[in-house]
């Protein structure tokens, strides 16, 4: 029997190269993956790097509905990322391309490997303002509230 689809939300970030192609690029490519469907994408957002270095990173987050299970999908996000020519020289370095699971349907997942919900989604603005755009009822103006002050800009809206 086939899976059933399962919604899921992504996030992707960048601040090395050109991080606005490489974040279209992701796109594509997760639309183009084998058991995941691209559904919406936020437009992209230039923020400033929170823990992190380098210049300011362009963010996003997609929704996709997909077949794979939580692990299989955190193998395709980390296969487009290694595609981006991705390094990890140490924690919260500047990359080329980032992908994170944000959340796999209503699943709870703690596993040496992969926390979901995404343990620090709720305290940073580069996450919860482009999720707000695409999924409003997921995103509180008290959450919001919470990490004002990070700042969020719109880059390039999405089309
Ligand atoms: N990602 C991090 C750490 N800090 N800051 C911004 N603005 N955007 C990110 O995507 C980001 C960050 C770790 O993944
Ligand atoms: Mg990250
Ligand atoms: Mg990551």
């Amino acid at each position: 029997m086939p899976r059933a689809e399962v919604t899921a939300f992504v996030a992707l970030g960048a601040n090395l190269g050109d991080a606005a192609q490489a974040l279209r690029d992701a796109l594509k490519a997760l639309g183009e993956t084998p058991g995941i469907r691209l559904v919406r994408a936020s437009s992209l957002y230039r923020t400033a790097p929170v823990q992190s270095t380098g210049p300011d990173y362009v963010n996003a987050v997609a929704e996709v509905s997909t077949t794979l299970t939580a692990p299989a999908l955190l193998d395709a996000l980390q296969a487009i990322e290694d595609g981006a020519g991705r390094q990890r020289p140490y924690r919260n370095a500047p990359r080329t391309l980032d992908l994170d699971l944000l959340l796999y349907g209503s699943a709870r997942i703690d596993s040496p490997r992969l926390t979901v919900p995404h343990p620090r989604m709720w305290a940073r603005a580069f996450v919860l303002v482009p999720l707000r755009e695409i999924a409003p009822g997921l995103v509180s103006e008290a959450a919001l509230g919470a990490v004002d002050g990070q700042h969020t800009s719109m880059l390039e809206p999405n089309s």
